[in-house]
């Protein structure tokens, strides 16, 4: 067995806003969370990561913070907060926060002070640079460097009362503040301490990979169609990561032995994610990386690629090849950043949505790493159906499209297709409890509309029904806390090039599993060489058996034989 409790362990993450609202103004809050605790110790589930909740102006709903030790109003305060870790202790799960440190707020009282004038103590504790040389300050091209922020336009801001720009790769309201200051680092390493001392159980770390920039800071380089160069080199993975991130172990985690650090990175490689993960470095416990979230994307944001399923078999395994002897990953399809993976790599018709969000937990949970279920897609929640940019509440969907089609030319309705499917506030629709009004989820008006499928797809349903997505995904979480094959055997793909099928074995000691799931909406044979005739079926999604190897349309298999 595993010594490091959090390889057999499932995260569950809620995004507080539309989770649960108790008090029916429309948005969720931590009152909503307790009310709701049970779904989630009955599904099984170990750690529980807390999307933001401190307080904010909410410009990108809470991922700006304005003060890294309270609770937002809207969603509760301390005293409720001390109840819901209690309540999650209670049931045996633990609390992880989200830790949002590559930027603040506008709002926080350290950036208030630090753009009040050039001389302030904490000026140093952002961003603020002239601008570029020869060009008058505040003038289009004047930005210090030619990066564009996540969310459209320049990644810089110019300031008037101090006649310097600020640096936010997010939103303008969003500043990057300066790791390279000490000072800036023992801050935040304190607010760390204050919260583990009130007993919280680790961190997700917020693009923990953008923390060092190279200085001087370089352009970007320019691709055509783009208004603004990427400066991904400029701050991916910079200089001095490693050696931030083991100061902040030495502050903050040593002797802290059953916390939980997960690090958000961005464009992270195999290679590095083997450096951030190594136990023996002391950096983050496990990598959450992008790459198979990014399989159904071209060289052309706004053009839709469909998955190609070769592509992001050859993803995941290069991911569980590389971290086989040492470092460890998250898994996960969907987040608050992610469109429905129903929608997105299966298929959300009323005909094969259960089964394929069945397939689609099956394939990921069996994979070596630490899975994340994200609030709704244990009810196989999908993506909602917007008609116009005025149906989107997310500041990357409104910033993306306006720069794409003032600056960039785009057609609109050609944005919208890709926003449609790709947008975040497909993650973000209220989670459906049941069929009553509003899902369940507001008395009020909730501050996004709930999806049209509600009363179907409801939670309460879900428990009633033996079949559902709720109670195949309380079966995934026990194979993993049951069987230790699925927490530490060797991960080999089979049929590497297969367009349908995705299969692949664990094997530990004697026990070996082999998973085979059906990415398609035909019946599909999986030709193995291997004999498995003998093998006993764990789990399957649909009422009956493959007969000859014949998978029907969206099936998923587990078996297991001695070898
Ligand atoms: O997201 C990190 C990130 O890289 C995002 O740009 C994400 O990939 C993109 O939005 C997907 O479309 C984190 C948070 O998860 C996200 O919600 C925040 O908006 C962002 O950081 C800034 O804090």
């Amino acid at each position: 067995m595993t010594d490091l409790w959090w390889k057999s362990a499932v995260v569950y993450q809620i995004y507080p806003r539309s989770f649960a609202d108790a008090d029916g103004d429309g948005m969720g809050d931590l009152r909503g969370i307790i009310d709701h605790l049970d779904h989630l110790a009955d599904l099984g589930v170990d750690v529980i990561w807390l999307s933001p909740i401190y307080p904010s102006p909410q410009d990108d709903n809470g991922y700006d913070i304005s003060d890294y030790q309270g609770v937002e109003p809207v969603f509760g305060n301390l005293e409720v907060f001390d109840e819901l870790l209690t309540e999650v202790h209670a049931r045996g799960m633990k609390l992880v926060m989200d830790l949002v440190v590559n930027h603040s707020s506008d709002e926080h009282q350290w950036f208030l002070e630090s753009r009040s004038s050039r001389d302030n103590p904490k000026r140093d504790w952002y961003w603020w640079q002239p601008a570029r040389q020869g060009l008058e300050p505040g003038t289009p091209g004047a930005e210090p460097t030619n990066w564009g922020s996540a969310f459209g336009g320049p990644a810089w801001e110019y300031d008037e009362k101090t006649g310097e720009y600020y640096l936010h790769l997010f939103s303008r309201k969003q500043p990057d503040l300066n790791w390279e200051n000490p000072e800036v680092r023992t801050a935040v390493y304190a607010m760390m301490n204050w919260w583990l001392d009130r007993g919280v159980d680790g961190f997700r770390m917020d693009v923990i990979n953008m923390i060092s920039k190279v200085l001087p800071l370089p352009d970007g380089r320019l691709t055509a169609g783009s208004a603004y160069g990427d400066g991904s080199a400029g701050f991916l993975n910079g200089p001095r990561v490693h050696e931030f991130l083991q100061e902040m172990h030495a502050q903050v985690f040593a002797g802290r032995d059953a916390v939980l650090t997960v690090g958000e990175m961005p464009g992270v490689t195999v290679d590095e994610a083997i450096q951030f993960t190594d136990p023996d470095r002391h950096e983050v416990d496990m990598v959450f990386q992008f790459d198979h979230v990014w399989a159904d994307r071209g060289d052309d944001p706004w053009l839709l690629v469909p998955l190609e399923l070769t592509r992001l078999k050859a993803i995941f395994n290069r991911w569980q090849a590389g971290l086989a002897e040492v470092g460890w990953n998250s898994l996960y399809w969907n987040n608050h950043d992610q469109p429905r993976a129903v929608s997105r790599y299966g298929d959300d018709s009323a005909a094969h949505r259960v089964a394929s969000a069945k397939m689609l937990g099956t394939v990921l949970h069996l994979h070596r790493g630490t899975p994340y279920v994200y609030q709704g897609e244990e009810l196989g929640m999908t993506n909602f159906p917007f008609r116009t940019i005025d149906d989107f509440r997310d500041i990357e969907a409104l910033g993306q499209y306006t720069q794409a089609i003032d600056q960039e030319g785009r057609s609109p309705e050609d944005v919208l297709t890709v926003l449609r499917a790709r947008g975040r506030d497909n993650a973000r629709t209220p989670m459906q409890w049941n069929s009553s009004a509003h899902a369940g989820f507001t008395t009020g008006t909730p501050w996004l509309a709930v999806n049209p499928n509600y009363p179907e797809v409801n939670a309460s349903a879900a428990h009633a029904d033996p079949d559902s997505v709720y109670h195949y995904y309380r079966k995934l979480i026990e194979l993993r806390h049951t069987e230790p094959t699925v927490v530490d055997g060797d991960f080999t793909m089979v049929l590497p090039h297969h367009e349908q099928l995705y299969a692949f074995t664990r094997a530990l000691g004697d026990t070996e599993l082999l998973v085979i799931g059906n990415f398609s909406g035909a019946e599909v044979r999986a030709d193995l060489i291997d004999d498995w005739s003998d093998a006993e079926l764990l789990l399957t999604n649909l009422p009956t058996e493959p007969k000859d190897w014949l998978l029907a349309p969206w099936q998923a298999v587990i078996y297991r034989r001695n070898r």
